[in-house]
């Protein structure tokens, strides 16, 4: 006989650890958009321990904003679902009672769910690319497709910037307190930006919603917090649902894997109230910005390294690079080269972050792809690899490991293996890229100033800067020259 649905909690083994309250008991308090594997592993383990802690009405409504997955396989559940730790010493299964209900592909539900009164907090994590924000000029970007059909029909919104808008346009006519808005993304300042995203995008769509001061009144009274958040967290295999099934005793088509550590530092500005975050051992500060620099410039970076140059030497998941000695000792370099740019911060060893960064890397435990983490280069690149160089370069540090990782990007960006074997970029960019690389297919020179001059992506220090084309020339001619594997031997040995 098979296992039965996880549909209630007597149902589960005893291994399984199980939220320590009645979920049905706890109200909803927070609308989380993009409910996939990361928010379920992170925010919601979080709430999950802050509603067993501290209670309150603080359960969350999950939006899906296009796929149907996880709502068809949550909703069934009643919203549980097994979140799967594995360690290299084994692996611990722990059902999440935090989220109630997932709507998926439903704008109208969504508006309707963001202007309840007894929501309080609104948290994000759609991906770098999800906000439609143009980073340089800090306001919406009209060419992205959400944004520009949200700008035409303001009322009736489907992406982010429209939806958050709408919802608090509604809520100012209705008399209802906003909502506090978090981003939970990899972007620098995130709450900062997200909240100049939100404000731009009201001032051009306040004369239509007929709520004149909406952009005043927002930047006003909506506070957006900024956050950093860290999770590996691969995307759930059928592995994943058996290992949930032998664990809990209950077949569970929502079940996700993550690695045991996990960290969430956010700044304390929450005039609508929180869920007992610390409780989950989240950290609170009055300025998340070195933090996020850090996990940016240090986690991010390297991983962004590790997977172009991992990838295209034949490695499939990050563990595999790490059991690389070359590649291992180049994200090493690369931490190290990281560390170097970043300043002081009370309390931390730079240098044992990243020997624990090397350490989660190297979890036998965890089949993160090199392919996921490559996806959306032109979104992660500024943050993780570019700002980063630009401080090395004025400081006058080591260069070359940035360069190295730019290159491996640029060389991801060719589209083709060295065996010949042909892959999509998955950037949103990808069209464009294609399109100016067409006719260089071997040229580093040509390949490195073509995207340089993508508009917006790389900054003008660098661009302008002979010592960084001069390295990053270098890396790619002898990566495309001598085929990536050999490029990394090279390297290695400089
Ligand atoms: C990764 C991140 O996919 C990626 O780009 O670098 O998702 C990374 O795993 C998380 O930021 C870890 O917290």
């Amino acid at each position: 006989m098979s296992a039965p649905r996880l549909t209630d909690l007597s149902l589960l083994h005893g291994a399984a650890l199980r939220p320590g309250y009645e979920p049905a008991a706890h109200g909803v308090g927070i609308v989380h958009i993009g409910a996939g594997a990361f928010h379920r592993a992170h925010q919601a383990a979080y709430t999950d321990a802050a509603l067993a802690h501290a209670g309150g009405d603080w359960r969350i409504a999950g939006i899906s904003l296009r796929s149907r997955d996880v709502a068809e396989a949550l909703n069934l559940q009643h919203g549980l679902y097994t979140l799967l730790e594995r360690g290299a010493d084994g692996t611990t299964a722990r059902v999440i009672g935090s989220i109630a209900h997932i709507l998926a592909d439903d704008p109208a539900a969504t508006l309707e769910a963001l202007c309840d009164p007894a929501v309080k907090l609104v948290t994000l994590t759609v991906t770098e690319k999800g906000y439609g924000i143009d980073r340089t000029a800090r306001a919406p970007d009209r060419t992205h497709t959400a944004v520009a059909a949200d700008l035409a029909n303001p009322a009736a919104p489907s992406g982010v910037l429209g939806l958050l808008v709408a919802a608090l346009s509604r809520r100012r006519k209705a008399g209802t307190a906003p909502f506090t808005v978090l981003c939970c993304d990899n972007l620098p300042e995130n709450g900062a930006l997200l909240r100049d995203g939100v404000v731009g995008f009201a001032r051009l769509v306040a004369p239509a919603l007929a709520v004149p001061d909406l952009a005043e009144w927002i930047g006003e009274h909506v506070a957006f917090p900024s956050c950093m958040v860290d999770r590996i967290t691969p995307a759930a295999t059928p592995d994943t649902r058996a290992e949930a099934e032998r664990l809990t005793g209950c077949t569970d088509l929502g079940a996700i894997e993550t690695e045991p550590f996990h960290q969430w530092v956010i700044e304390d500005h929450f005039p609508t109230g929180r869920p007992q975050w610390e409780a989950g051992g989240a950290l609170f500060v009055p300025d998340v910005t070195p933090y996020e620099r850090m996990k940016l410039t240090m986690l991010n970076g390297s991983h962004s390294m590790l997977a172009y140059a991992g990838f295209l030497a034949g490695h499939r998941y990050v563990r595999e690079v790490m059991a690389d000695p070359d590649l291992a000792l180049l994200v090493r370099r690369h931490l190290a080269a990281a560390a170097a740019v970043l300043p002081a911060l009370e309390g931390i060893d730079l240098g044992a972050y990243g020997e624990a960064l090397a350490e989660r890397f190297a979890n036998p435990a965890i089949a993160h792809e090199t392919y996921q983490i490559a996806m959306d280069g032109t979104e992660k690149l500024p943050q993780r690899l570019l700002h980063p160089a630009v401080s090395a370069l004025k400081a006058g540090q080591p260069l070359r490991p940035f360069a190295f990782a730019v290159a491996a990007w640029m060389r991801y960006c060719l589209g083709e293996s060295d065996g010949g074997a042909s892959y999509a970029l998955r950037d949103p960019r990808e069209a464009e890229i294609r399109a100016v690389l067409t006719g260089h297919a071997r040229d580093a020179g040509a390949i490195s100033l073509a995207l340089q001059a993508l508009p917006g992506l790389f900054p003008e220090a660098l661009r302008t800067s002979p010592l960084w084309r001069a390295e990053v020339e270098d890396a790619l001619a002898g990566m495309i020259a001598n085929g990536m594997a050999e490029a990394v031997v090279r390297e290695r040995s400089r």
